[in-house]
């Protein structure tokens, strides 16, 4: 078997650099404010930071919508800082990961201003269309392509008196793929961090870079839940998402990455942001030349979801990943609501188990190691665009703010995230009892310090080759064997219930009074009953 690969081993953190720390007393995240916090990463043993949109950016959607894909933004500091930061990252034997966004620019970019004014070279760079004409002579969209943000996904420009798409913001015009062009400008813009270092890329919303030539309409689909609210729910987007051309670019990038690989010896790493309907879907993307599409299954999890329920999540992967493929998990980010406040905060640590323990890449974003719950932003105080597009009634329902508030670092003012008064989004209520600080130095067992100690176990050689079994599951049990010959053998029993469990393992074909002693060596702290010994046919188990 070939050594694996360091993607394989690190656990990623998915740092969202306007809320991680802020080091200029903005209120903002910054690159300085990172570099400040690495020892974070590696308490928590985070191998490869991934690194949210520094871009330069007008910041309509937060950075992913950049003006200037080969530039930093000044709220985030200098191409300097973020030299020092990499430096950093490296000099620590950790890997840098950048999100890298193909679909759209900034309407702020250059191309996009030039592409607008019709100068010939980057007239093509943008989808345009004249749309249709009416009796009346107005000119109206070409089709019923929905944006993911709401209403159309066409815009009118007058100067140009065309149409340009849009799958998410207005302010976010989708590139061209099928002007060769722009696919090397953004090849370029990716060897051009790749000769700075940096060692991979989290390729951005992927399912929307290509849209069918012809402009065929979207079926319609009657009744979804949430059409109501969300456009973009009343259509199935055969024509506009995971478009096989697709392939075509990634293996491109693929190229380019294995060219550097092949240089310096160091893996370039891949990652492919695509939220799927069908497991066939999310699968096509391992053949596109990414080391690996994010794995949302863990996502979509809920307070109702038991132990079959969770099973059910995990089998539909691993049963249909291809042969020789390398699974991942993943259980929050910076676009959904905080695993504490979707599964209760009783589940934290359960849920830190399986993204730890089973058999793949974990990859973690920033605060859900702590067990963060999402913060209650009032509607003045929102500032994510989607959220806002819904009004005062309804932007609870969408808006990807809660999810976003700042680290919590300790009990002084603004948690230690930043001595401005205001920060841009709300600083948790909680931070004065409830941050990272506090966690480290609790007695017993917390989110943090179980997060650290199933990560550094994650180390063992069973946890990352080992077979991967499920064992027993039921409404409220969800259970598996990691086992690698001659090495060790781990029972992972989680109760994904809301009352106390007993478990009988001895029905499970295994030793009646097998006993497992905790061993010592694997965890640091004595709350975790290290030396007691359990009976496998009689398991009494907590939910969470
Ligand atoms: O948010 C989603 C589901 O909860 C997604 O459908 C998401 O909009 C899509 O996967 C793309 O997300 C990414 O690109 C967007 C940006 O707003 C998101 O923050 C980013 O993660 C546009 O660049």
């Amino acid at each position: 078997e070939p050594p694996l690969e360091w993607w394989q081993t690190s656990v990623i953190y998915q740092v969202y650099p306007r809320s991680f720390q802020d080091s200029n007393g903005d209120g903002v995240g910054d690159l300085q404010g990172i570099r400040s916090r690495l020892d974070h990463l590696e308490y928590i043993n985070a191998r490869a930071l991934w690194l949210s949109p520094m871009y330069e950016s007008p910041m309509r959607d937060f950075g992913y919508d950049p003006s200037n894909i080969t530039n930093i933004d000044p709220i985030f500091g200098t191409m300097e800082d973020f030299d020092e930061l990499l430096a950093d990252v490296h000099s620590r034997g950790m890997k840098m990961i950048l999100d890298f966004i193909p679909n759209h620019t900034s309407d702020l970019h250059k191309w996009f201003q030039a592409s607008k004014a019709g100068v010939e070279e980057y007239k093509d760079y943008y989808v345009w269309t004249d749309g249709n004409l009416t009796a009346n002579g107005t000119r109206v969209p070409p089709n019923n392509w929905k944006s993911f943000f709401g209403d159309s996904a066409w815009e009118w420009v007058e100067e140009r008196q065309q149409f340009y798409l849009h799958q998410f913001l207005k302010e976010q015009p989708d590139l061209n793929y099928r002007n060769p062009k722009v696919v090397e400008e953004m090849t370029n813009a990716l060897r051009f961090w790749l000769e700075r270092g940096v060692d991979g890329f989290r390729i951005d919303a992927v399912l929307t870079m290509f849209e069918s030539a012809d402009l065929s309409l979207n079926e319609p689909l009657n009744n979804r839940p949430g059409a109501e609210l969300w456009q973009y729910e009343s259509l199935e987007h055969i024509y506009t998402s995971h478009q096989p051309e697709t392939y075509e670019v990634i293996a491109k990038w693929r190229h380019l990455a294995d060219e550097y690989y092949q240089k310096d010896g160091n893996y370039r790493f891949l990652v492919t942001e695509a939220y799927c309907e069908t497991i066939q879907q999310a699968m096509y993307y391992y053949h596109t030349g990414a080391d690996m599409p994010f794995n949302f299954d863990l996502v979509f999890l809920n307070r109702t979801c038991g132990g079959d329920c969770v099973d059910r999540a995990i089998s539909n992967w691993m049963t249909n990943m291809p042969i020789g493929k390398w699974p991942n998990w993943v259980i929050g980010n910076h676009d959904n609501k905080r695993i504490a406040t979707k599964m209760g905060t009783e589940f934290v640590n359960a849920m830190n188990t399986l993204l730890l323990l089973l058999p793949g890449t974990p990859t973690t974003y920033n605060g859900e190691e702590l067990g963060l719950t999402n913060i209650e932003v009032s509607y003045e105080d929102t500032q994510d665009p989607f959220g806002k597009r819904f009004g005062p009634e309804r932007y609870h329902e969408v808006s990807r703010d809660p999810p976003r508030s700042p680290m919590l670092w300790d009990s002084t003012h603004s948690s230690g995230f930043s001595n401005a008064t205001k920060t841009w989004l709300p600083v948790h209520p909680d931070y004065e009892i409830f941050n990272a600080e506090a966690q480290r130095k609790a007695e017993g067992v917390t989110p943090l310090k179980m997060y650290r100690d199933l990560s550094l176990l994650r180390q063992e050689a069973t946890f990352q080759r080992g077979t991967f079994k499920p064992l027993l599951v039921d409404e409220n049990i969800y259970s598996f064997v990691r086992e690698l010959e001659g090495e060790s053998l781990y029972y992972v029993i989680l109760n994904f219930g809301s009352t106390e469990a007993q478990v009988d393992l001895a029905e499970q074909g295994l030793p009646e009074n097998g006993l497992v002693k905790l061993n010592s060596g694997d965890f640091h702290h004595s709350d975790y009953n290290v030396g007691k010994e359990i009976k496998l046919n009689k398991i009494s188990l907590n939910p969470g």
